[in-house]
């Protein structure tokens, strides 16, 4: 009942209705991307989520975060789920009982006492922990936070650094569509093509419990994620070429006091004596190597902006923060000079598994347009191409609006998406659009809003799709509005 003291609904604001969904997403100790479809703790959610939490409750934003550390893999992986114990095991699909991290990933230093996943997801995570300490550095001061984050983050970097350079030339690598968080992109479509689906009565998929088909991947695609996270499993999680020889070259100089090199759970990453890369490409398929890896351009530009943010952890922390910032300005290179297409006035992914560039247009290559070293005249051609005939709607599609594979209903095939919007419109800002910045960020702000923070919608109507009550796009929405 409305009192003085509560004017009611009409003075109600988008801030306010996003903060009510991350309050009733919230655990206790981290935020669920939605109660009724992912009701466990996501990696690479849960740092956009810390991100816009930040601006209700630095607190709840460094628990979010210190939450999904502590579910770090001795090998310095952080997993992709962490699973509430108290969900029903049937609620989600795939469910403990598919990653059996505890004794699968026994080798690879899984943790003990929670059950995770055992792949990852893009790593926003130091960016994330930058920005939250930045909402409040008195209290971040006070509770040790980065000094209690950093060598988690450090050791998170170093193992996609090392471990995940499958393809040698210095760029991180994921092996399934589901680490790099576009899971149906067409982009993966023909590296998938390759892939002997797990028959379909092998498994149940809990998702179209929630999520209307149409809207989802498809029972074909699931068949292959099955099959390759079940080989994955198979193989102890073990990552490939890099496996016999340890984690490379000793690069982590910036550990700042309180940070102990490798201090994440042991996990046995010792250093390569010389510092130096393995050989060139191999396109291989050599002792532990699964169907399916690829790089990236979303992924790898979040590691470099999070390897940016790390330097200025380790700065605050007392270190320099200098090797950091070096290697990310030389990880920005590589990105150029391995993804970037010209013609295309794009980045893409390059399937490592024999298949070379892999020509698609999906959102994923416009990302790295976040990175401040980018080359001007590349970061000109992006902006270009965000406006041009094939991402111009009044929110970023997922995917190529002329592409044969367009749908602008189905999950990462075209609808848009705020965590990517997001990216974008950071990117813009960054390098100087910021009237077309101003644009996505009030599209952003209004579709969100609208469709009841929804998990993505379609680009040209803002009809709302898959969950609503998402928590990403309410806690980016608050970001926004900040
Ligand atoms: C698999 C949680 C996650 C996001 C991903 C998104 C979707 C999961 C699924 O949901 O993936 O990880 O079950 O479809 O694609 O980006 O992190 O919100």
């Amino acid at each position: 009942r409305a009192t003085a003291y509560d004017p009611g609904p009409a003075a109600e604001s988008p801030h306010l209705r996003a903060e009510r969904v991350l309050a009733a997403n919230w655990t206790g100790t981290s935020t669920v991307p939605s109660r009724g479809l992912y009701p466990h703790q996501w990696s690479w959610d849960s740092a956009f989520i810390a991100i816009g939490l930040r601006h209700v409750s630095p607190l709840r934003a460094q628990t979010e975060l210190e939450t999904l550390l502590a579910a770090q893999w001795g090998d310095g992986r952080i997993p992709h789920i962490v699973f509430n114990p108290s969900v029903p095991l049937d609620a989600y699909f795939p469910s403990p009982d598919f990653w059996r991290s505890s004794t699968a990933g026994r080798a690879a230093g899984a943790p003990r006492t929670v059950q995770t996943s055992g792949i990852v997801q893009p790593p926003v995570h130091a960016l994330a922990a930058w920005l939250v300490h930045c909402a409040d550095p008195g209290l971040s001061r006070a509770r040790g936070f980065l000094a209690g984050v950093y060598p988690r983050l450090a050791a998170w970097h170093r193992y996609l650094l090392h471990r995940r350079d499958l393809g040698g030339a210095g760029l991180a690598s994921v092996v399934h569509p589901w680490e790099q968080g576009m899971d149906n992109s067409p982009c993966w479509d023909a590296p998938l093509a390759r892939v002997t689906p797990a028959p379909a009565r092998s498994f149940r998929r809990a998702d179209l419990d929630h999520g209307a088909p149409e809207d989802r991947p498809t029972d074909l695609d699931y068949g292959r994620y099955v099959r390759l996270a079940a080989d994955y499993r198979d193989r102890g999680y073990r990552d490939g070429r890099h496996e016999e020889r340890g984690a490379g070259p000793g690069e982590d100089q910036d550990t700042g006091p309180g940070g102990r090199r490798g201090a994440a759970p042991s996990g046995g990453q010792g250093a390569a004596p010389d510092g130096k890369r393995g050989p060139g490409p191999d396109g291989g398929h050599g002792v532990g190597v699964g169907d399916f890896a690829a790089e990236d351009p979303a992924f790898n530009a979040l590691l470099i902006a999070s390897e940016h943010a790390l330097a200025r952890i380790a700065r605050e922390l007392g270190a320099t923060g200098t090797a950091r910032h070096a290697r990310a300005e030389r990880l920005t290179r590589v990105l150029v000079e391995r993804l970037w297409d010209p013609a295309r006035g794009m980045f893409l992914c390059r399937d490592l598994r024999g298949g070379g560039p892999i020509p698609e247009r999906c959102v994923s290559g416009l990302v790295p347009l976040l990175l401040p070293a980018l080359p001007h005249d590349i970061a000109a051609a992006l902006v270009r191409t965000l406006g041009g005939p094939h991402f111009g709607a009044r929110l970023v599609p997922s995917y190529d609006l002329r592409g044969e594979a367009f749908d602008p209903h189905r999950y990462w095939r075209g609808p848009a998406w705020f965590n990517t919007g997001w990216l974008l419109e950071r990117g813009l800002r960054t390098h100087g659009a910021t009237e077309r910045a101003d644009a996505l960020r009030d599209a952003m702000i209004d579709t969100a809003d609208a469709s009841g923070f929804a998990e993505y919608v379609d680009p040209h109507t803002g009809e709302a799709r898959g969950a609503t009550g998402f928590g990403w796009t309410a806690a980016l929405t608050l970001d926004l509005l900040a």
